[in-house]
């Protein structure tokens, strides 16, 4: 063997051996890669933590019913801001509103705080496929970088974003005046409101993931029950009419500053809804019977996805975050919509099911939208970026001590701090001086009546609720 031979041999050897050892790292990442657990993250507008599983057995929903069961499902969960665009950009950034950020349903994200990373944007920087179905932020464009696809149903010519289905519905939504009805009942199959579609879609994506084996983050918006109450007629009739009514907190005390109260004008631009009074029993019963109608609606949507995981063997695999905007107010202080700082637009759904940690726990911890993103990517095994304002919610999961035990909610100049039973709120001016404010002790007035800022016995811990307030609502809030 020559020296040329001998060379040459051990150059082969030396690449087989490299060869090999590269195929063996990338057999090795692509373990990796398949152990990655998957996202669902599930989107309701406007859904009141009004559930079978909150306890309020009237509610039809055996489908999220069956998730909490395999979930934690949190209590006490609170928006950061009762409005679709602002409560989108907080929840999806984990960052507080400020005085001037995330104000109003038509908030950017990524105008508010340009460059600020995003859910969507740290798993896909983190190797996941993320595609957003149906309604997740408020503009379809907005943060759209963060997704590999972004997908919406159809807007047919003649409907409008109210997707009427009735003629009488579209010849008024579509005249000089805004608005159809504020609700409406067609004989139909689930997929004939975008919903329906939006599931179709989500379920064609599961199947095509589970094909790719890829690790994904597939976001799910659904749009109702926001208004107008649309929902096919079988959902309707699972519910008696007669037997909702007004709540037992139809009453706005003159206690209460007149800061908390607003007119509802989101409500009022459609049709036959009143422009000049409140709202009597019987038309209280309609919206109240088509907002369940629509909660049951998005239910079978959301059990439509389950099944798919189910099927495709991808359940065991995959955290499913279930989350609301805000809340809304069903008549509750004579009002209806969100936009207010009482706990009935402030309160939300949160359930979160960890493959191997949850099993149908329920926890009384407070916590905030802001705290899903550093909690969502310590589960999913991803670092918590630094600069959120958010704390994760797995130490709660995990039955370990809770790293905060507050929430803070914010509407226009109105900001409320929630703590063990207190809900503390403070009206402040342009300069930061406070003009007006509220108090609530939930223990003994969980619907929000009395209100005890003026209360002797309540001045030491309302001085007390104020500071932690200020020194919690966030470092950059007068920015
Ligand atoms: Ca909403």
């Amino acid at each position: 063997m020559n020296y040329k031979t001998t060379k040459f041999k051990i150059l082969a050897s030396f690449l087989i051996f490299c060869l090999f050892n590269s195929c063996k790292t990338d057999q090795k990442d692509k373990i990796k890669e398949s152990t990655k657990l998957n996202v669902l993250f599930i989107a309701v507008d406007d859904l009141r933590p009004e559930l079978n599983c909150y306890g309020k057995s009237f509610i039809q929903s055996p489908s999220i019913d069956k998730l909490a069961s395999e979930s934690m499902v949190f209590n006490r969960a609170y928006c950061n801001v009762p409005v679709c665009g602002a409560s989108r950009a907080s929840i999806l950034s984990g960052m507080r509103p400020a005085r001037h950020r995330f104000l109003d349903w038509k908030t950017y994200q990524q105008q508010d705080m340009p460059g600020v990373l995003s859910i969507p944007m740290h798993f896909k920087n983190n190797g996941y496929k993320t595609i957003s179905n149906g309604k997740i932020y408020h503009h379809l464009d907005d943060d759209s970088t963060a997704w590999h696809e972004i997908w919406h149903p159809v807007i047919p010519e003649g409907v409008s974003w109210r997707d009427y289905q009735t003629q009488e519905n579209l010849k008024i939504d579509l005249g000089p005046h805004d608005g159809g009805k504020a609700f409406e009942k067609v004989d139909g199959h689930d997929t004939i409101y975008f919903d329906g579609k939006t599931t179709a879609k989500s379920v064609r994506d599961l199947k095509q993931l589970k094909q790719e084996g890829e690790p994904f983050f597939l976001a799910v918006g659904f749009r109702k029950p926001h208004l107008p109450f649309n929902a096919p007629a079988k959902y309707w009739d699972l519910y008696d009419r007669e037997s909702f009514g007004l709540p037992d907190s139809y009453i706005q005390p003159e206690t209460t500053p007149s800061e908390a109260f607003h007119p509802f004008g989101e409500l009022r631009d459609y049709a036959a809804i009143p422009k000049d009074r409140f709202l009597n029993v019987e038309e209280a019963k309609d919206l109240i019977h088509g907002y369940n109608a629509c909660v049951s609606y998005i239910d079978a949507q959301i059990g439509e996805l389950l099944k798919t995981l189910d099927e495709l063997e991808l359940a065991e695999n995959t955290i499913i975050v279930l989350w609301g905007d805000h809340g809304w107010n069903l008549g509750d202080h004579k009002m209806w919509t969100k936009h207010c700082n009482f706990e009935t637009a402030l309160r939300v759904p949160l359930i979160v099911k960890a493959p191997g940690k949850t099993s149908g726990q329920k926890s009384d911890a407070i916590v905030e939208l802001i705290d899903v993103f550093p909690g969502l990517s310590e589960l999913a095994g991803l670092e918590i970026p630094e600069n959120v304002d958010g704390k994760s919610f797995v130490p709660i999961i995990e039955n370990k001590h809770a790293e905060k035990d507050f929430a803070i909610s914010k509407f226009h100049d109105g900001i409320t701090l929630i703590k063990d039973k207190y809900f503390y709120t403070e009206w402040l001016n342009d300069e930061g001086v406070v003009r007006a404010k509220m108090l609530f002790d939930h223990k003994t007035d969980p619907l929000e009546i009395n209100n005890l800022i003026d209360h002797p016995d309540y001045q030491t811990k309302a001085q007390e609720l104020s500071k932690i307030l200020h020194e919690n609502w966030g470092d950059s809030f007068f920015d």
